[in-house]
């Protein structure tokens, strides 16, 4: 039996704090899913083995001429791409000129399922960012907006190291709640969510199991793909990734 304010014996094992839901509503269409990737961790770890062979991690330079810290690489029908022209989704991985390696049947199963968890059922990703954190790293608050189309969520996936997540509101100048995410959790935003800024703070020391010293985080989108006669984004939305 449980009184309220009493954490449950679930709880407890959940490590979640007495009070706090699962899954928790961030914001109207933003939910927080503790947990739901945990169980095919190790699975979606080794599913990174054969894509980075083929699309190695690499520090992207951003339009205003910083490196990244946050190492970056992609896999889908079109990743996402910073260089000093701008930010874009390419069908092909500029280091080789060859087409991103397939996105794994596991990955498009645990997305759309978060995402239908989240309230965003039908969700197909055509592009999932695949995010290195090592410690100190981090990333700044941003909006995901080189999508072009803002109808489908966002479903970002942590795994490895814990991170403070900032999430913050529709105006750069919203404060953030701090949000510790840990291997296995997923936040999905979407709706009248989906422009909301968010970000990472700089990544604590620590040894994962399956990742070692680093935070992966898989962040799957539904990208409008370039016309040919689209070219990249400018450098002018203040949108700045970077550490
Ligand atoms: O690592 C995260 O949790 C967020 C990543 C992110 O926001 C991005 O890649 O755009
Ligand atoms: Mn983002």
């Amino acid at each position: 039996m449980s009184r309220p304010g009493t954490a449950t014996m679930g709880d407890l094992l959940g490590g979640l704090e007495p009070g706090r839901q699962n899954p928790e509503t961030l914001a109207e269409g933003a939910t927080l899913l503790r947990g739901f990737a945990a169980a095919g961790a190790a699975e979606l770890v080794a599913a990174l083995e054969p894509i980075t062979e083929a699309a190695r991690f690499r520090h992207m330079v951003t339009p205003g001429g910083y490196t990244m810290s946050v190492a970056m690489t992609n896999c889908g029908d079109a990743g996402w791409v910073s260089e000093r022209s701008g930010y874009r989704y390419d069908v092909h991985d500029p280091e080789t000129g060859r087409a991103w390696p397939e996105m794994p049947a596991a990955f498009l199963d645990l997305a759309a399922r978060a995402a239908a968890a989240g309230g965003f059922p039908g969700f197909v990703p055509n592009s999932c960012l695949i995010n290195r954190y090592a410690p100190k790293t981090r990333l700044s608050l941003h909006q995901d907006r080189d999508e072009g189309d803002f109808s489908a969520p966002i479903v970002s996936v942590s795994l490895g190291l814990p991170a403070v997540f900032l999430f913050g509101g529709l105006k750069r100048s919203d404060r953030p709640r701090r949000i510790r995410l840990e291997n296995g959790d997923v936040v999905v935003w979407g709706g009248p969510a989906r422009m909301t800024y968010h970000g990472v703070a700089p990544l604590a020391d620590g040894c994962d199991p399956f990742t070692g010293n680093c935070r992966i985080n898989l962040t799957f989108r539904k990208a409008r793909l370039a016309t040919a006669s689209s070219g990249p984004s400018t450098p002018s939305r203040g949108f700045v990734k970077q550490s």
